[in-house]
């Protein structure tokens, strides 16, 4: 935990040495630090300072602070920044689309220093008085207000997930907790959810509740007692706990899992069979005799049903399905092979292309594909034709010290605002796996957006295209383009779609792969890792392509090495 609360102080740190105009090399380091401190999988505590030393992107200086925070719990140099910024300035830094420069002028133009005023002054067009902004700045200001008040109801996935799964961590240390699951929107893998549920049973549930409601990120309590308590922890996300019996178990579970619509669909069911079903269990209305409530699979099985996933239950058809014996086998994490979106130190990843390689086949894949930045991204260290070159020749020669493992050399060639790929095909044919993606230009027409990406689809070397609609979860729409003509072009000249675990994204959604799996699109599921410890993103993405009902063969790496160097072609 104090990871992330270093990591959030440096961050801090970054956006306010940003709205003080200073170098942007420092700041960089600042959010590249909070970066790699958040993916850390250690206790920073716990480090030495050598091994302290040793993060990407954490020097001498850097260091010290860390050690600050751990002994007096502040960073005297963001206490100074704070005296000297008005928070408002700050807050307005979290409205999507509005950058320090923006902030700074509405600040220095027309004083305004919290989001409510820019609201207001938004609303009544008083920005379009400072040189440089138009109406439709206005109007996008406002649709990222409006965006930032829907976040704070709903937290991304990426993010809801570890702190529900550190509050299991802790919760099954008790003697008291017997079992123990996730229900919910967070069992289902929703991208977003509202809060966290979990259900338990114990021996002694006040003994479980006094721990809950102690927890040390818990910010308020809001409600306490033996069958049900619930929290809002600091992170601005609330938690329920509720402990059932252990013959309702299944059935709670079932019920808490939802979807309501599932539920309802499961319902129905069970009274034309002359059943109830409820969060106690499944009984017979004829005379009330309990007949299921221990497993979730019993509960199922009572109404006639095999046990489905709770990924899929969001009645999209699962019910039929699972009637009709058709439920998909849904892949599983170990089927995935490699992971083919990977940066290393070449562009703005935190390791080299060798450290990138053992990691990944020390999580059991057989292959990865190297893929870093073209040059078109220079804020991201993109790569020019000779640097690629060089990486190509540093790929074949660690290829000659892996056993049973092969990098294959990529790239992920920026498709420019006008829809040209950034490397010749000249350059693109000498790589084994070319990864196509937008960077910028984002509000342009959806006509232009699609051009683009149909460009990159018609291009022979291009395999994938990589987040394809460019979302960030809480801060960027998807944008506008028209995916049934993308699909359409995929499916034409065979390319794939990748699904981006990385959190914040996870683009392409589970509506638009399940279209792809309808229309026979291959899917390749990839984390865009830019340190080794994110390749556990994958997760985030199977989670996704198990929403959208994909089996281990609509994915293309599930497929081991000799069967994918077939499918590049290479021998
Ligand atoms: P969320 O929290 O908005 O991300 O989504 P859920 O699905 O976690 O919704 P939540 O937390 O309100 O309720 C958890 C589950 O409890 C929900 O998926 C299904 C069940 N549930 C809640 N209210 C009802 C209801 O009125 N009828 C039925 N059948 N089930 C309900
Ligand atoms: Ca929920
Ligand atoms: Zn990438």
């Amino acid at each position: 935990m104090i990871n992330q609360e270093i990591a959030r102080a440096f961050s801090e740190i970054a956006d306010m040495l940003e709205l003080k105009g200073e170098n942007p090399f420092r700041i960089r380091a600042y959010r590249r630090a909070a970066q790699n401190l958040e993916a850390l999988s250690k206790d920073v505590t716990e480090l030495t300072e050598d091994e302290l030393l040793k993060i990407p992107g954490i020097g001498k200086d850097l260091a010290s602070k860390i050690r600050e925070y751990i002994d007096t719990g502040n960073i005297a140099q963001l206490n100074e920044l704070k005296k000297e910024i008005p928070q408002g300035l700050l807050e307005i830094l979290l409205v999507p689309g509005v950058g320090p420069k923006t902030a700074k002028t509405v600040y220095e133009k027309l004083g305004i220093s919290s989001v409510d005023e820019l609201e207001q002054a938004c609303r009544e067009g008083l920005l379009q008085g400072i040189p440089g902004i138009r109406k439709k700045t206005e109007d996008n200001i406002l649709k990222g207000i409006a965006m930032l008040k829907r976040g704070r109801e709903r937290m991304p996935l990426g993010k809801a997930r570890p702190l529900a799964e550190a509050i299991l961590e802790e919760l099954k240390g008790l003697r008291a907790v017997k079992k123990i699951e996730i229900a919910g929107s967070l069992r289902r893998w929703k991208e977003t959810v509202k809060d966290i549920d979990i259900l338990v049973t114990s021996s002694d549930p006040m003994k479980v509740m006094n721990t809950f409601v102690k927890l040390p990120n818990v910010e308020e309590v809001l409600l306490k007692g033996p069958t049900k308590s619930s929290v809002i922890l600091k992170e601005g996300i609330q938690v329920d706990l509720r402990v059932v019996e252990e013959d309702c178990f299944g059935a709670a579970l079932q019920y808490f899992t939802g979807s309501k619509a599932h539920n309802i669909k499961i319902r129905e069911m069970a009274m034309k069979l002359g059943l109830k079903i409820n969060e106690y269990g499944v009984f017979r209305e004829k005379d009330n005799k309990k007949i299921a409530g221990t497993t979730e699979e019993e509960v199922y099985k009572a109404i006639g049903l095999p046990f489905i996933p709770p990924e899929i239950r969001e009645d999209l058809g699962e019910v039929e399905a699972a009637l009709s014996g058709q439920l998909p086998r849904l892949v599983e994490l170990g089927d995935i092979k490699g992971d083919l979106h990977v940066h290393s130190r070449w562009s703005d990843g935190s390791h080299s292309i060798e450290e990138v390689a053992r990691a990944a086949q020390a999580l059991g894949y057989e292959y990865i594909a190297i893929t870093d930045h073209s040059k078109g991204l220079g804020v991201a260290g993109g790569l020019g034709e000779e640097d690629i070159l060089k990486e190509k020749k540093e790929v074949e020669e660690l290829n000659k010290k892996l056993k049973g493992f092969r990098v294959f050399m990529g790239v992920e060639v920026d498709i420019r605002s006008n829809g040209e790929l950034d490397f010749d095909e000249d350059i693109l044919k000498r790589l084994d796996f070319v990864v196509a993606s937008i960077h910028s230009g984002f509000r342009q027409s959806k006509r232009q957006l699609t051009d683009r990406l149909l460009s990159a689809i018609k291009c022979p070397y291009v395999r994938v295209i990589a987040h394809p609609t460019g979302r960030i979860l809480g801060e960027r729409e998807e944008y506008d383009v028209d995916m049934e003509e993308i699909m359409k072009a995929a499916k034409k000249y065979k390319k794939a779609l990748e699904i981006n675990a990385y959190p914040l994204r996870l683009d392409l959604s589970d509506r638009y792969v399940r279209m792809a799996k309808d229309m026979g699109i291959p899917i390749i599921i990839s984390t865009d890792t830019h340190m080794t410890e994110q390749f556990r993103f994958m997760q985030y993405g199977v989670a996704i392509a198990r929403r959208a009902w994909l089996e281990k063969e609509d994915i293309l790496n599930t497929r081991g090495l000799k069967e994918f160097m077939k499918y590049l072609g290479i021998k």
